[in-house]
This record gives structure tokens, C-alpha cells and sequence, in this order.
């Protein structure tokens, strides 16, 4: 359909977090897939945005003391903040707080339940608030959530139901007979593998007692919907769906070309956002691609929970904006996984961009200022190395396109670096300082000419993955923005002729575009030579400045004020042995403890300790009790006594004594 928009999104983001590199990713990898399909003059839409609703969000906002509105009101500007500093070019900017996604969500739920679609019945099963999914009991890992590794709370409760299931075999049959619709290809037969055990249907709705932070089920107003049905459906819902009807625009974009999201997310995407369209009766998306992690040096996912991320903002002040977006791109296959360090940074903005972009711009240009009085030469008389360069141009153009309108980010880059690499060779073969010294001023304004005209195209080609960059280099040979999209354009339809610039056009040589660091930015060496906290845990270590006073509670670092030997007294503690240990039903940082202190009948006590143990390693271990401890309810839950543990905040062991339960401890 010549007419079609090319439509790309982003998943959109919980604001139960600040951004960090892996957000960035997939943001930037959107965007250069975007700004190339617009430079190639095709109509685009990107959407991006945030996914507001749901038990995370909510817990942060609790967290931090705000109601979930002041939370993601608060958040959101992070969010954006980091689209516009990353120069993230999209068209829509997506809230599922919105008011028109909102009614999208209802109309499409009450449009389902009307086709007979949901059903009611009660569930038992194993919630992650971690993934904002059911497990069976058989999905679990060692009792935790298969995706993130962390605990599951068992749950019963009556709850709407899609009927999921019923899509199973004509999603089997799509993926089959469309073998680009899951990408890569190691991901699409996971699914496949997956899809291979009966498909159950998907719960959709959330008692109002247990969470209410999320959309009303307009057919039954004691339930909001589930977080991942509300923010699937922002991908129709931005772009003007409607069950009745949809706004004009919908159809001239939807299906989307590409929704990109990590491999995290990807079940939710493949399996239930396919087969919600399905009962919604649109068609399906061209491809969902889901693209690798960023790990830290580690080894570890870089997450919000686990915080070792990078900070974007950082790397991007010390290396600049466009030096981030190339780097993510370049370094990684798009799919694979990729372990961030800074040295392999340093090393790459070097060697490609300083060492190779740079330094073939300014030869070109100061060439250009020294010999050629400061303007671009007519082409003269042929060095006899222009044509295999022209060759090698017109077929850089057609692997870059290619591999773009493949999301081969990285293929594309590797393309326009071998141009940029195959320039400087042209450098060397062709020696202009001999040229120039022996006057031959034909053969000299040719080869000038020729590393300005490869320089330019250099630039046009990497105008979707170094925006400012770009337009930077450009404006030194004369170019605007659109003259770059014009010689793209160009380059597309008939081959680069490289010689698309304006002879007697005055160069700007200036400051080189990439200054070359010899050692590392200041700013980033700071966060290697502040002294290492005492207790810093090995992924912080990793990527953030040693000691931030706010990540260091004073209460674990510093002695509290004198206490007297009476004061002491006050305390009982006793030995004591857990008899039986179980998640809290409603916190997943607690675990409820039945322990023996030596009394007629066990102690409950709750412990926050589920992010150091697990219930099961727990039964039979010998602890310290406090028993005079007043009993409180911890999230509905009595607790008799407190554990002592070791660790502060980041408990990392249980206190314990080889004594009889009851054994008076002082
Ligand atoms: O999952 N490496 O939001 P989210 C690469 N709201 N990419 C990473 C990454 C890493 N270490 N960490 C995060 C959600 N990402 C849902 C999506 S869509 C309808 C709802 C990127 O804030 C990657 O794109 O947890 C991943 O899929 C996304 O952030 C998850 O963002």
C-alpha cells in the first residue's frame, strides 16, 4: 500500500523509575529507524510514552509517599526530559493516563465483553508484581517469577477473563505463515516453544481491594484492568482506534510496521497484544522485534530494581548526545546482548568517530582551507582512484538502506564506516601534499574535492544516527539539513555521484567535530576514583559514583546517640528456630516466619528480608529473636518480635546462635 505510514513504536515506560541506558536504547534505535524512513521521504509516525497504571507504579508512589497522580505527574518529566535531551524525534508522546487512551481501553473492553470475548471465574495462581503477571505453579523457577527471578505471591480471587486460549492455533498459523512477524529469529521459535503447551486464557482485571490504580472495567466497576491490557492497547489507541469507529488517520497506520521492545517483554507482546487483535478484529503488526539487553560489566541486567544502570545523562555530557546514540547502536547487534563498559566506549568514539569521521572531515577541510583558498574546487582531472571509490559509495548506499529498512542498525553503521575508512585511504593512496607540491592543481582539486563529496555523504547517511553531528558536518562543506535529505534521496535513486556539492562554496574547517580523548572525561574517572564505600554492593560499584550520601542511609553507617547498660536491659532477646516460613500475601519484600522461642506455641513474625532468602531456606535455621518487641501489623499481617539480621537496610545474613530455643541472649 504505497500510501501506508510507516508507524514504529517504543514499548512505553512504567514511571515506577528514572530512565537509564536501556530505556535510552530502544528510544534511540526507534528514532534512527524513523528519522531514516523520513529522510527517505516516506510519511512517518513514532509513538512513545509511559505506562502510568498498575501495582509497581503504585508501590513507588506509596514509596514516596504521593499520591499515584502527584507520582506520575512527577515522573512523567523524567520521561520526556529524557526524550528531548536524547534528541528522540517522536510524533506522539503517549500517557496511559490520557484521557482519550483511557476511553479507548473501555470502549475496546466493553466492545469485547459485548462479542462475548471475557468471562468471570476465580483464579488461583502465583502474581509477580516484579512482571505484572500470573504464573502457573508449573512456571515458576525454584518457587520465583520465571521472567524476573523474583518472588511470587499466591493469589485467589474472582477475577474477568479473556479468552485467550481461543487464539492459540490461528497465532501458531500467523507466525508461520509470516516468518518476519518475530524477530530475531531465535525469539520467534521461543515463542513457538512457548506456544507449544495449551494457551490459557488471560486474566484482565484486578479487584478494586487489592489495587485500584488503574482503568474502571466498564461492564463491572468493582475491577480496574490489568496493567498490561491497558497499556497493549496504546498502540491503537494514540494513533485514533475506536471499536465503533476510528478516527481518521487509524487506517492509513495501522497495522504498525514495527513495535520494538526488549526480550523481557516480548510474551506479552507476541502472545497477548497478537491475540487481543485478533478478537479486536485488526490486523496484526508487521513485526515485533525484540532486541537484547544492556548488561553491566557484570554480566547482570541493567535494571531499575538492581540499580546498575548507566546514566545517560553523564555519558552524554562527557562524550555528547550523538557519541551515546552511535555507540548503543554500533557496539551491539541489534538482538544480541551487549556488556557496557566505559573503556569500550572510549575506545570506539575514538577509533570511529575522532579517528575515522572526524579526522577525514578535517583533512578534507583544512586541505581545503591551506591549498585551495578556503572553497570547494571544481572536480579537475581523475587521481585514477575516484571510480573504485564511487563504486564502493553506491554500494555502501544500498547496504545501509537495507539494512535499515532491516533495523540492522549496526550493519548500517559497519556500511557507512567502511565509506568513511575506504576515504582515508584515499587520503593515503592519492597523497594531495604531493600533489599540492608539485603544483598538479587539477589532480589536487579533484582529490580535495573528492574526501569533501565523502565526507558530505558520510554525513547524509548518519544523519538518522548523529542528528546534530550531522548537520554540523554538512554546514561545514555548505549543506543544510535538507540538502543533506536531498543528497540522500539522491544517493538512493540513481547511486552516489560524489559530487553533489557547490564548487566555491566556502568551507568552515573549525574545531574538529569529534575532539579525541586521550584518557578518560573527567566526569566519568571520578566515578573510579571517589574511595569505595564499605558495603557497596558489586553492580552499584560498577557504574555510579562510590559513596552518595542519599544511597547510604546515615542509620547504617553512623552510631546513634549513647544508650546506658539499663537502656540495654530493656531488650529481650532470646534463641530461637524458624519452625515454618511463607511470602507475605501482600509485600513482597516480607516473609511471614512461625518461630520457635522456646514458648508453647511458635511466634509469627514478619521479616523483610524475601530480597536475601527464601522462605524455604529458612526452616530450621537458628536466630536471635527480640520477644519484648510490641506487636504490630505489618501490610494486615501481626508480628510478634523482630530478627536480628545483618546488613542495615540491605539485609545480607540472619543473626543466629547454636542454643536451644528460648536461651536467654545477652
Ligand atoms: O516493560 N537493556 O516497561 P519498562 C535493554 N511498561 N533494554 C532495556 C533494559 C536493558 N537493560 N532495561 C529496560 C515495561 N529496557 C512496560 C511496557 S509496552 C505496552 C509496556 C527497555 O519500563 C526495553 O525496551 O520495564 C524493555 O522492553 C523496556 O525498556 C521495559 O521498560
Amino acid at each position: 500500500m504505497a500510501d501506508k505510514r510507516f508507524y514504529i513504536t517504543t514499548p512505553i515506560y512504567y514511571v515506577n523509575g528514572k530512565p537509564h541506558i536501556g530505556h535510552a536504547y530502544t528510544s534511540i534505535a526507534a528514532d534512527a529507524a524513523a528519522r531514516w524512513q523520513r529522510a527517505r521521504g516516506r510519511d512517518v509516525f513514532f509513538m512513545t510514552g509511559t505506562d502510568e497504571h498498575g501495582q509497581k507504579v503504585l508501590e513507588k508512589a506509596v514509596e514516596r509517599g504521593m499520591t499515584p497522580v502527584e507520582h506520575v505527574d512527577d515522573m512523567v518529566v523524567h520521561w520526556r526530559a529524557m526524550m528531548d535531551d536524547l534528541g528522540i524525534a517522536h510524533d506522539k508522546f503517549l500517557r496511559t493516563t490520557d484521557a482519550d487512551h483511557i476511553a479507548c481501553v473501555q470502549a475496546t473492553l466493553q466492545a469485547l465483553f459485548d462479542k462475548g470475548e471475557m468471562y468471570q471465574a476465580t483464579y488461583t495462581g502465583w502474581y509477580s508484581p516484579a512482571a505484572e503477571r500470573f504464573w502457573t505453579e508449573k512456571d515458576l523457577v525454584d518457587g520465583k517469577c520465571p521472567d524476573t527471578g523474583l518472588p511470587v505471591q499466591k493469589v485467589e480471587e474472582t477475577n474477568w477473563f479473556f479468552k485467550m486460549g481461543a487464539y492459540q492455533q490461528r497465532l501458531i498459523d500467523h507466525i508461520q505463515a509470516h516468518p518476519g512477524y518475530i524477530r530475531p529469529e531465535s525469539r520467534k521459535n521461543e515463542v513457538l516453544g512457548f506456544l507449544r503447551k495449551p494457551l490459557a486464557d488471560l486474566c484482565i482485571s484486578r479487584p478494586k481491594t487489592r489495587m485500584d490504580w488503574g482503568i474502571e472495567i466498564p461492564f463491572d466497576r468493582d475491577y480496574v484492568t490489568y496493567v498490561w491490557f491497558d497499556a497493549l492497547l496504546n498502540y491503537v489507541s494514540g494513533i485514533g482506534y475506536a471499536p465503533g469507529g476510528s478516527a481518521p488517520g487509524f487506517d492509513a497506520t495501522w497495522p504498525a510496521d514495527f513495535h520494538l521492545v526488549g526480550k523481557d517483554i516480548l510474551t506479552t507482546h507476541a502472545v497477548y497484544w497478537s491475540t487481543m487483535l485478533m478478537a479486536m478484529e485488526l490486523p496484526l503488526p508487521g513485526c515485533i522485534y525484540a532486541h537484547g539487553w544492556w548488561m553491566s560489566a557484570d554480566g547482570a541486567k541493567m535494571s531499575k530494581s538492581l540499580g546498575n544502570t548507566i546514566d545517560v545523562d553523564l555519558l552524554a555530557g562527557a562524550f555528547g548526545v550523538d557519541a551515546v546514540r552511535f555507540f548503543v547502536l554500533r557496539e551491539i547487534a541489534f538482538g544480541a546482548d551487549g556488556q557496557f563498559s566505559y573503556e569500550g566506549f572510549l575506545n570506539r568514539y575514538n577509533a570511529d568517530l575522532a579517528n575515522d569521521l572526524g579526522n577525514l572531515a578535517h583533512r578534507g577541510l583544512t586541505m581545503t582551507r591551506n591549498w585551495l583558498g578556503g572553497t570547494i574546487p571544481e572536480l579537475g582531472e581523475s587521481t585514477g582512484f575516484e571510480a573504485p571509490l564511487r563504486a564502493l559509495a553506491a554500494d555502501v548506499v544500498t547496504r545501509t538502506a537495507a539494512a535499515m529498512d532491516d533495523l540492522q542498525f549496526h550493519a548500517a553503521l559497519a556500511a557507512i564506516f567502511e565509506l568513511v575508512g575506504a576515504g582515508n585511504k584515499y587520503v593515503d593512496d592519492v597523497a594531495p601534499w604531493t600533489l599540492n607540491k608539485q603544483g598538479d592543481t587539477p589532480k589536487l582539486a579533484t582529490a580535495v574535492r573528492t574526501i569533501l563529496e565523502v565526507s558530505a555523504l558520510a554525513g547524509a547517511l548518519l544523519s538518522a544516527f548523529l542528528p546534530a553531528k550531522s548537520a554540523a558536518l554538512l554546514a561545514k562543506v555548505g549543506r543544510s539539513v535538507d540538502d543533506g535529505v536531498a543528497d540522500l534521496q539522491a544517493a538512493l535513486a540513481d547511486g552516489p555521484t560524489l559530487a553533489r556539492l557547490v564548487a566555491g562554496t566556502v568551507v568552515d574547517v573549525g574545531d574538529p567535530l569529534f575532539p579525541r580523548f586521550r584518557e578518560m572525561p573527567e566526569a566519568i574517572a571520578a566515578l573510579f576514583a571517589a574511595p569505595e564505600p564499605a558495603a557497596a554492593p558489586p553492580p552499584a560499584k560498577a557504574s555510579k559514583p562510590a559513596p552518595a550520601p542519599e544511597k547510604k542511609p546515615v542509620t547504617d553507617t553512623e552510631l546513634p546517640a549513647e544508650i546506658t547498660i539499663d537502656d540495654f536491659a530493656k531488650v529481650a532477646l532470646r534463641a530461637g528456630r524458624v519452625v515454618a516460613a511463607d511470602r507475605h500475601p501482600d509485600a513482597d519484600r516480607l516473609l511471614v516466619l512461625q518461630v520457635d522461642v522456646g514458648e508453647e506455641a511458635p511466634r509469627q513474625i514478619v521479616a523483610g528480608i524475601a530480597s536475601a532468602f527464601a522462605p524455604e531456606d529458612l526452616v530450621g535455621r537458628q536466630v536471635v529473636v527480640v520477644v519484648n518487641l510490641k506487636p504490630v501489623k505489618l501490610r494486615g499481617v501481626e508480628s510478634r518480635g523482630m530478627l536480628l539480621a545483618a546488613g542495615g537496610k540491605q539485609v545480607v545474613d540472619l543473626c543466629g546462635v547454636n542454643a536451644d530455643p528460648g536461651t536467654l541472649i545477652r
